[in-house]
């Protein structure tokens, strides 16, 4: 994820040849270029010879929100059932999703996992599709953290 700080950074002369993509700025007015014919007068085009006066703008990079996998009690999916899917969907061994059953039966809930938007909603989506395949209630959702 990539956002623009607001503030100017600084403010720099730039010639044509480094009007390029490459450069991550931007300028104070639309740039027509040195043969627009402004002339002189030209706010961006200081000395009338293709020169012109730009933003150098600092790009901020931030890590993408992560997003947890929640599965959610009920009272008709079977123990076993709920472990196979741990086992199956989130590559846990049969310790760690059995605890992790039996967290989410005594209260209520439990993440079970941390992924990326689209993993988080995809596994949970194939969790839900994989027990109504097998005509279980059971539960589960993306949610972002923090
Ligand atoms: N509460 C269920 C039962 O007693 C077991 C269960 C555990 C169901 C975890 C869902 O996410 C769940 N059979």
């Amino acid at each position: 994820m990539q956002t623009r700080k607001k503030e100017t950074t600084s403010l720099t002369l730039m010639n044509d040849s480094m009007l390029s993509t490459r450069h991550s700025c931007s300028l104070t007015q639309p740039y027509a270029g040195p043969d627009a014919g402004h002339g002189a007068g030209d706010e961006n085009d200081l000395h009338g010879q293709g020169v012109a006066l730009v933003e150098v703008v600092k790009p901020e990079l931030k890590h993408p929100r992560r997003y947890q996998v929640v599965i959610l009690n009920d009272d008709y999916t079977p123990m076993e059932f709920v472990i196979e899917v741990l086992l199956r969907f989130f590559g846990l061994n049969a310790d760690a999703a059995t605890q992790l059953m039996l967290q989410v039966h005594h209260h209520g809930r439990a993440g079970v996992g941390s992924y990326s938007k689209d993993v988080a909603e995809t596994k949970a989506a194939m969790v839900v599709e994989y027990a109504q395949q097998h005509e279980h209630p059971l539960l589960c959702q993306a949610e972002p953290m923090l």
